[in-house]
């Protein structure tokens, strides 16, 4: 019923009486004044006269399953979704979700997270209604070796999507964080559930940071949000509903491998490229020069003395970049 109140309030030019909304719906009264309190509590701003009824004002801003819903253009990515208040970590319960067998594109969101995880057992930061923090379980047709694609073309469609809806100039760090300037906006960790020669099934779990003002003092120099770089508040539901719709085209047409044509979008979003690097080799730092990325996701590398070679999704610096 709820659905239904939003849908006619949305398409009303003014306000539409409680009496011709209990006729509509073959309710009474009271139910619609009941269900109305209700979506109040969920976000929507609805206006209400006694002599006119109710108008509606806004619509919620946070993760809300009407707006998702109503928003979303895809054919497998969050046809199942899972919507929550809170949880210890989406990835957790994807993963969860896929050892009971649930189909591939299904996806968890979550208002908040008290256990949100960042790679290596690092903690994630997903305070309530500050982020869109999700996961998506995938079931590609691939074997383990061939996953490494999976990560980039994420963040290659995460970053294309919030470019697109917020006009925005974001760039990718190699290989799973999307950024804006020097700041880290979003996250992405990626786990996989694989037998010896065929993935079972993989989680991509992504964290945007949206409307958060401000940041604890761990975080509050690399990290950045949405309405702090747009300077306004940011409709989580339909971003997420357009990042779902960008990742299925990006991942289905490749069958979740990088190929040229991904490659090369994905290197020119890259601000890791071209920057002076450091990482760890058997527990020495070594410096050199990011060259490119290529078909295995892999970063090819400038050493000092000239030579090239391969890294792997591993810690990397990358200097100018927290
Ligand atoms: C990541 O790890 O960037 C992966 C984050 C993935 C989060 C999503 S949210 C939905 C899903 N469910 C989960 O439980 N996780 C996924 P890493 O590269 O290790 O970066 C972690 C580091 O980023 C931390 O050690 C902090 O320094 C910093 N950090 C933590 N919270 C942050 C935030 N909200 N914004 C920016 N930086 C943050």
């Amino acid at each position: 019923m709820k659905t239904k109140i939003i849908n006619i309030l949305k398409n009303a030019d003014g306000y539409v009486s409680g009496q011709e909304l209990s006729d509509t719906l073959g309710v009474s009264r009271t139910a619609v004044w009941k269900a109305i309190n209700s979506l109040r509590e969920s976000g929507y701003e609805i206006k209400s006269s006694t002599n006119k009824g109710y108008m509606l004002n806004s619509v919620p801003f946070v993760i809300n399953e009407n707006e998702i819903k109503d928003n979303l253009h895809t054919r497998i990515f969050g046809k199942d979704i899972f919507i929550l208040d809170s949880v210890d970590s989406t990835n957790t319960y994807a993963k969860e979700l896929g050892a009971k067998g649930y189909k591939s594109g299904t996806v968890v969101v979550a208002r908040e997270q008290t256990n949100g995880k960042g790679r290596l057992g690092r903690e994630w930061v997903s305070q309530k209604d500050g982020g869109i923090w999700f996961s998506v379980l995938l079931r590609p047709d691939l074997s383990p070796m061939e996953i490494s694609g999976v990560t980039p073309l994420a963040g290659l469609a995460v970053c294309k999507a919030i470019n697109q809806y917020c006009s925005l100039n974001c760039k990718i760090k190699w290989p799973n964080d999307v950024i804006i300037g020097n700041k880290k906006l979003v996250g992405i960790l990626t786990e996989m559930v694989a037998e010896f020669d065929a993935v079972e099934y993989i989680v991509i779990g992504i964290g945007i940071n949206c409307n958060f003002s401000s940041f604890s003092e761990d975080i509050q120099n690399k990290a950045t949000s949405l309405s702090i770089e747009t300077g306004s508040k940011i409709n989580q539901s339909k971003l997420l509903a357009k990042i779902l719709e960008c990742m299925e085209k990006e991942m289905l047409s490749s069958g979740c491998k990088l190929n040229t044509v991904n490659l090369q979008e994905y290197t020119k979003l890259c601000a890791t490229i071209g920057r002076k690097i450091s990482f760890f080799r058997a527990n020495n730092k070594v410096s050199a020069v990011a060259m490119d990325i290529d078909q295995s996701g892999e970063l090819i590398v400038m050493m000092n003395d000239g030579t090239t070679c391969n890294i792997n999704a591993g810690e990397v610096t990358v200097q100018g970049i927290y």
